[in-house]
């Protein structure tokens, strides 16, 4: 049996013998929908720096090109579908009912569309914007939106941003709270498809650890979590995790 069979075996029987499930996501869950993740090869870190893009500063100093960023994920982003990954997740959320929290770094909003429900959006959601003066938060699907979007309350000269957590900004303590709380509670720990390297998000796999959760990481290539992980499974989470959860349904 080759290691990764071993290793997929290992996680369905975590997950399978677990009583609470946590699942953490980040751009890689999305790859296979044709998101582009942020780092590693195609990475949209690598033509762009995250501080002309990604930070309020930025926004402060030329709202229209980071719109123009935006616009462009937006533009992409509405071809984009849930892959089986986000399926089999929203799969796994159906088994474990009320013992299960999902908490992804992603803005893509793909795993509500799979059918995910107990979510914690901890980045936010690029379908959605705020007031930069009003401070009013709504979801706007105007695709894309004009180069200088304004508030549909405030009118002409009020800014919307988009609703995400930008390098910098503090994520939403309620979230953060929940996405705590989760960890602390749960006692396997599905790390899917990222680079363990934005925080708070990088600490995730340390509270579960502390907690005395079991820690399965699905990626393509090793990440700095590799020592702390009690399954290692490496290939593409569109293809991973159909295969964990027909073992863990005896399907497979
Ligand atoms: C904060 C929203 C308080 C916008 C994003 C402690 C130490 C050092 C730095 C800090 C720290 N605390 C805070 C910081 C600063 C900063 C930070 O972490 N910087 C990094 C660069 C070191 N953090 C913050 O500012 C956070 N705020 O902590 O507030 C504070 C503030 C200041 C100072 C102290 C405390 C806010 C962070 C949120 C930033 N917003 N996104 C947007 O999307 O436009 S982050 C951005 O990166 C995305 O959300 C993305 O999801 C996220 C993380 O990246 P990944 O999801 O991991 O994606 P990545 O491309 O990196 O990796 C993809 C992985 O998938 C790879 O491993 C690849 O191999 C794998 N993969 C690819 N294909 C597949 C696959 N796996 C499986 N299957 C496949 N098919």
């Amino acid at each position: 049996m080759s290691d990764n069979e071993t290793s997929i075996l290992c996680a369905a029987e975590i997950i399978g013998n677990s009583r609470y499930l946590c699942v953490s996501t980040g751009a890689g869950v999305s790859a296979e929908s044709g998101v582009p993740t942020f780092r590693g090869a195609g990475g949209k870190w690598n033509t762009i720096d995250p501080e002309d893009v990604a930070t309020y500063e930025a926004f402060s100093r030329d709202p229209e090109f980071v719109w123009s960023f935006y616009n462009d994920r937006r533009v992409n982003g509405a071809s984009c579908r849930p892959n089986p990954a986000h399926i089999a997740i929203a799969q796994l959320e159906k088994r474990f009912g009320d013992n299960f929290t999902l908490i992804t770094q992603n803005v893509d909003n793909l795993h509500r569309e799979a059918g995910s429900e107990r979510i914690l959006e901890i980045h936010g959601n690029i379908w959605r914007v705020r007031c930069t003066c009003c401070n009013i938060e709504y979801e706007e699907r105007t695709n894309p939106l004009p180069a200088r979007p304004y508030c549909k309350t405030c009118g002409e000269g009020a800014w919307i941003r988009p609703a995400v957590v930008w390098f910098g900004e503090t994520l939403d303590f309620d979230l953060l709270y929940r996405a705590n709380k989760a960890l602390e509670s749960c006692d396997a720990l599905l790390i899917v498809g990222t680079s363990g390297y934005v925080y708070p998000a990088a600490e995730f796999i340390v509270i579960a650890k502390r907690s005395g959760a079991r820690v399965i990481e699905i990626n393509v290539e090793e990440t700095p979590n590799a020592g702390f992980v009690d399954a290692k499974v490496l290939g593409k989470a569109g293809e991973m995790l159909p295969r964990i959860l027909s073992r863990i349904t005896g399907e497979g």
